[in-house]
C-alpha cells in the first residue's frame, strides 16, 4: 500500500460531510414535519429491512459530541444539510423557530471549534405536503423552496458564507421519479426529466435570495457527475450509447447550468416524451445564475454499451430517458460492498471535466466507500479497504490539483455510518463507525489515516 501523503496547496479545504435524514432522526421532534423520505421508509419494501431515518444517528441530541469528533480529525470544514421541514412543517408559510434553533446551535458548536459550515438547502428531505401538491413534478415547487431559503439563509447568514442549493438533483429527479429507488418511488421517465427542470430552477430561484440575504455568500450547487466508459472494442453504437449516458447523467446539468441550454441533441433524444414545453421561456437564464463555485460527489463510473438488436436491456440504465437502447456492463474489480467499482483515474477525469463544464473553482463534496466493517476486540475498527480507497482518490486529486485543476477542497463522505437512504444501515460509508445499540462512536482508521493526511498540512 502507498503510504505516502499526498500534498495539498495551502488553504485547501479537508472536511468531511452528512445529510440531514441520514444522522439527525429525532423526526418528530420541535414541530419537524414529514418529509418524503419519511413516508417512503415506512412504506414496506423500500428500504433494506424496512430501516428508516427515525433514530438514525441521534445526532440532533449528540451535536457537542459529534463536533468534538470532528475537532479530534482536524476537520477545517463541515458540510451539513438542513432538514427542510424542520423549517417548513408544510414546505409553507412561517419559519419554526425550533427548527432553526438547532441549526443556530450547530453552527455556533462549529464555529466554536474553529470548523466551517458548508450548508446544503437541500438533501432530498422535501416536506410531504409539497409532494402531496405534486411535488418536484410541479413548476410551483421553485417558488417554494426560494421562500424556504430565504428563511434559513436569512437565521445563519450573518455566520455561513458557504452555502449549496441543492444535493445531487440527478438523483432527486431520476432515482426519484423514473427508477423509482428514492422517495417518492415513482417509475415514469417524463416526471424525472420535469423533475430535474424544476428543481434546477429552484436552484436558479434561491441563488439570489441567498445574495440578497448573505451579501459575501459562496453560492453552489452540488451535482454528481459520473465518467462515462464504454467497452474497449466500442463500435459506433456503443458510442453513440455513451454520448446518450452522458447526457442523461451530465449533460442535462451542465447544460442549463452552466451553458444556458440543455446539450446538443438532448431534446431530440428525448422527442419521444416531449416536445420540450416545460421549459418555459426565461427558465435557462433563471437555471445558469452565476454560482461560485462548483461541488462534485462522486463514486464510481457508469460502464455501458448500445443493447445488441432483440436483446432485453442489461440494468437500470435503460430506464433513463433517450438511454432506451442501453446496457449496464460489469464494473471493473476490486467493487465496494456498495457493488460500485473503485477508480480514482475516472474520479480524477470526471472533476477536471466538471471544472471546464463550470468555468469555476470545484470541491469534491463527497467521495468514500462502503465496507462491512466491524468494532474488533481492541475496540478498533480496521477498516484497510477504506484507507486504501481514500488514499488512491486524494492522490489522484493531489495529481489533478498540482496539473493545474483548480480544486479548493475535498470532503469525505461520511463524517458518521448512517441511514443510507434504499439500503437502510446495512451501508456503512462512515470514516467513524456508529453502534445504533448504543450510539457509540469510534473513529476508523481510515479516520485516522484522514487526520494523519490533514495534520500534515498544518503549519508546524
Ligand atoms: C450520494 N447512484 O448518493 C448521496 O449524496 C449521499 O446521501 C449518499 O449517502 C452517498 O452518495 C452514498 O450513496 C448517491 O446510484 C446514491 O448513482 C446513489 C447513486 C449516486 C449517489
Amino acid at each position: 500500500m502507498d503510504e505516502r501523503i499526498p500534498t495539498f496547496p495551502d488553504g485547501f479545504l479537508f472536511g468531511a460531510a452528512t445529510a440531514s435524514y441520514q444522522i439527525e432522526g429525532a423526526v418528530k421532534e420541535d414541530g419537524r414535519g414529514q418529509s418524503i423520505w419519511d413516508t417512503f421508509s415506512a412504506t414496506p419494501g423500500k428500504t433494506e429491512n424496512g430501516d428508516t431515518g427515525e433514530v438514525a444517528c441521534d445526532h440532533y441530541h449528540r451535536v457537542p459530541e459529534d463536533v468534538a469528533i470532528m475537532r479530534e480529525l482536524g476537520l477545517d470544514a463541515y458540510r451539513f444539510s438542513v432538514a427542510w421541514p424542520r423549517i417548513q412543517a408544510d414546505g409553507t408559510g412561517a419559519a419554526n423557530p425550533l427548527g432553526l434553533a438547532f441549526y443556530d446551535r450547530l453552527v455556533d458548536e462549529l464555529l466554536g471549534a474553529g470548523i466551517r459550515p458548508v450548508v446544503t438547502l437541500y438533501h432530498w428531505d422535501l416536506p410531504q405536503a409539497l409532494e402531496d401538491r405534486g411535488g418536484w413534478r410541479t413548476r410551483e415547487v421553485a417558488d417554494r423552496f426560494a421562500d424556504y431559503a430565504a428563511h434559513v439563509v436569512g437565521a445563519l447568514g450573518d455566520r455561513v458564507r458557504n452555502w449549496t442549493t441543492l444535493n445531487e438533483p440527478w438523483c432527486s429527479a431520476f432515482l426519484g421519479h423514473t427508477i423509482g429507488v428514492h422517495a417518492p418511488g415513482h417509475t415514469d421517465p417524463m416526471e424525472g426529466l420535469l423533475s430535474a427542470h424544476h428543481l434546477m430552477l429552484a436552484h436558479g430561484r434561491a441563488v439570489p435570495v441567498i445574495r440578497e440575504h448573505c451579501p459575501d455568500a459562496e453560492v453552489s450547487i452540488t451535482l454528481n457527475p459520473s465518467q462515462v466508459h464504454g467497452p474497449e472494442d466500442a463500435t459506433e453504437a456503443d458510442l453513440d450509447a455513451v454520448r446518450r449516458v452522458d447526457n442523461a447523467l451530465n449533460g442535462v446539468f451542465f447544460g442549463p447550468l452552466f451553458h444556458g441550454a440543455y446539450p446538443d441533441g438532448y431534446l431530440d433524444d428525448v422527442a419521444h416524451l416531449t416536445d420540450g414545453s416545460f421549459v418555459h421561456d426565461g427558465d435557462l437564464e433563471t437555471i445558469s445564475a452565476r454560482l461560485d463555485n462548483l461541488g462534485v460527489n462522486n463514486y464510481f463510473p457508469a460502464r455501458v454499451r448500445a443493447t445488441p438488436e432483440g436483446a432485453t436491456p442489461e440494468g437500470n440504465t435503460h430506464l433513463l430517458p433517450g438511454c432506451e437502447q442501453v446496457d449496464e456492463i460489469p464494473p471493473h474489480p476490486p467493487l465496494t460492498a456498495m457493488g460500485w467499482e473503485q477508480s480514482a483515474p475516472s474520479h480524477r477525469m470526471i472533476v477536471e471535466r466538471s471544472a471546464r463544464e463550470c468555468g469555476l473553482p470545484v470541491y469534491v463534496t463527497e467521495n468514500g466507500s462502503a465496507w462491512d466493517d466491524v468494532v474488533s476486540e481492541d475496540g478498533a475498527v480496521h477498516d484497510p479497504e477504506r484507507v486504501d480507497y481514500l488514499r488512491q482518490h486524494l492522490a489522484a486529486l493531489a495529481d489533478s490539483v498540482a496539473a493545474g485543476t483548480d480544486l479548493r477542497g475535498y470532503f469525505a463522505w461520511s463524517l458518521l455510518d448512517n441511514f443510507e437512504w434504499a439500503y437502510g444501515y446495512d451501508k456503512r460509508f462512515g470514516i467513524v463507525h456508529v453502534d445504533y445499540d448504543t450510539q457509540v462512536r469510534t473513529v476508523k482508521d481510515s479516520g485516522r489515516e484522514y487526520a494523519r493526511v490533514i495534520a500534515a498540512h498544518r503549519p508546524e
